[in-house]
This record gives C-alpha cells, structure tokens and sequence, in this order.
C-alpha cells in the first residue's frame, strides 16, 4: 500500500496561534512528501513563534534499500519553503521514527532511531534556513543500539531534552526496557549526562512523551507494565531546568484495571501539566483519557470519565 504523508494543520502546537471559540482549517489538505514511491510514514511536526513548521518523516527505499528521514519547511501560509531535504547523515540500514521540535526563532533539532549498525537514538541540528548545524550527535550511549521511541522537546531559546526507551543494562534499569534522557543546551552540546527517568525499574517502562515550559520545567511519561497491578500503566516524572527530578514518579492513571498506554503529556508555564493516554475500557474496547495535574504533581482533577 501506498502510503503519504498528509498535513493535517495541528493548530495545537502553534504556540503562537489563539484558539478561537471555534476551530476552521485553514486552506485544503496537503500533500508533504514530494517521493511517492513505496511507503512515507510516521510524521512529526514543530512550529516557531510566527507560526513557520516543519514536517519530517521516514520515506522507505528513497535513498538506496532503507528508511531514511526527510524534512519540508513551511512558512506561515503553509506555503512550501524549498523542496524536501534529508535529515540524515549516516544513512545506511534504517533510520526511522523521526521527531522534531523547534525554537521560537526556527531552530530545530530532530531525532530518531537508527535501526542499523551504528545504532541508537541519533539527532542532528538545523538553523531556522535548515541548514545543519554541527554534526549527527549520538544522542542515547555510544553502544546503545537497543534505543527506541524517541521523544523530543524544545524551550523557545534552543535547550532541549530528548528521552527514549531501551534494553541496555549499562543505562542501570537492569531489567527490560527502561527510559532514559540527555539535555541538552542549545549549541546541542550535552547538558549533564545521561539519566534514567523511571525509579521502578522491574520489566518494561517504555514510549516516554516529553514536553517542556519556557522556563526549561520539563515532564515525562511513560508506559509501564504491571507496575499498577493489572497490564501497563502510566506513570509521569517532573524535572528542574537544571534536569534535578522534582518528587518522585507519579501514578497517572487512577483506573488501572487492564492497559492504560501510549501516553502523551503538555505542560504550560505554570508547571501544569495534562497527560492524555489509551485507557482499555472493558467490553467496549479503548478510549482516550486525560488527566491534569498541578506544578507540584498533584492531580488537580479528573477531566475524563476513564481516567
Ligand atoms: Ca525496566
Ligand atoms: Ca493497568
């Protein structure tokens, strides 16, 4: 099957974008992916403070017998900037599952897994022209090549933390999967090294999300199994500027019968934060929940009916 990469206009991350009382798109829907030949997958999308984007993506067999990642700017209008670009460097075996976030002047940094050899969570910084800036940076340990899932988020002025799952006992999981992070500043050179985010470490914590306030107060979650007695659950851990954890891991879901995963989180810049997951609801399948949460952890209530 042919798959392509459709824009669909996320208003939601536009930080500088008001949401009326009523949400209209803007224009029709777009095609990014200028390659159409075998499958254009997994997109992720970052805005600046003037509303410019950009679009990456993993576009199979474009460049020899792999997945690689490309990118296409877009000015305000969602007018094209420029034709698609690689993202890559290293571009033998698979490099796959890109994400991207940006500064409010343009500057971006994507990351993504390298399924080949070299292995690992890599990421590469562009100006706001996508010029690259410096090169590939090994982002998770040099012979990690059990990273996956990588997630990334940005502060307006450059700094930025990418976290990721992964097998690799050196990390000090030491069982399954663990998640782990590394800040950065925003010349891309490493900030403090590499942490491990979950405290309970027993089988798997896996697919963090990532989201970060202007005053660098970063949350992740993560999905871990049997932790809440039943199957995954979903957990969260709030940070510092400086990456110091602020109080200990927190239980997201409060209803834990069954699988509550594939979390995602937004943090505003107060320090609140909402964190939205997959909640199993018995009979009648999955559904979507949410819950918010105050600057010190603590639920501040229940927005969702499944949480
Ligand atoms: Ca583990
Ligand atoms: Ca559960």
């Amino acid at each position: 099957m042919r798959l392509r990469v459709l824009l669909v206009f996320a208003l939601s991350g536009l930080a500088s974008v008001r949401l009326a009382a009523q949400i209209a798109a803007i224009g029709s829907e777009l095609q990014v992916n200028t390659y159409t030949t075998s499958a254009q997958a997994f997109p992720s999308i970052a805005a600046d403070s003037a509303g410019n984007f950009i679009v990456v993506w993993s576009s199979n067999l474009q460049e020899g017998p792999f997945r690689n990642v490309y990118g296409q700017r877009y000015d305000a209008t969602a007018t094209p900037v420029g034709s698609e670009f690689p993202i890559c460097t290293y571009t033998t075996d698979d490099q796959d599952y890109p994400v991207i976030a940006m500064d409010s002047a343009g500057n971006f940094v994507v990351a993504w897994q390298d399924l080949g050899a070299s292995g690992g969570i890599r990421a590469r910084r562009f100006d706001a022209a996508a010029t690259p800036v410096g090169e590939e940076i090994v982002v998770s340990s040099a012979d990690d090549v059990n990273a996956v899932d990588p997630a990334i988020a940005m502060r307006p002025t450059g700094e930025f933390v990418v976290v990721w799952s992964s097998l690799n006992a050196d990390d000090g999981d030491g069982d399954n999967l663990g998640v782990f992070g590394q800040r950065f500043d925003a010349s891309a050179a490493p900030a403090g090294t590499e942490f491990r985010v979950n405290t309970y470490t027993t089988g798997e914590q896996q697919r963090p999300a990532i989201s970060v306030n202007s005053s660098g107060d970063f949350v992740v979650v993560w999905e871990s199994y049997l932790q809440d007695g039943d199957r995954r659950g979903v957990y969260a851990q709030r940070y510092d500027a400086s990456g110091a954890a602020q109080g200990a891991e927190t239980p997201v879901n409060a209803t834990t019968a069954g699988m509550q995963d594939e979390a995602a989180v937004t943090i505003d810049e107060a320090g609140r934060f909402v964190v939205a997951w997959k909640a199993e609801q018995g009979d009648s399948g999955y559904g979507i929940a949410t819950r918010l949460f105050d600057a010190s952890g603590a639920l501040a209530c229940t927005t969702s009916s499944l949480a």
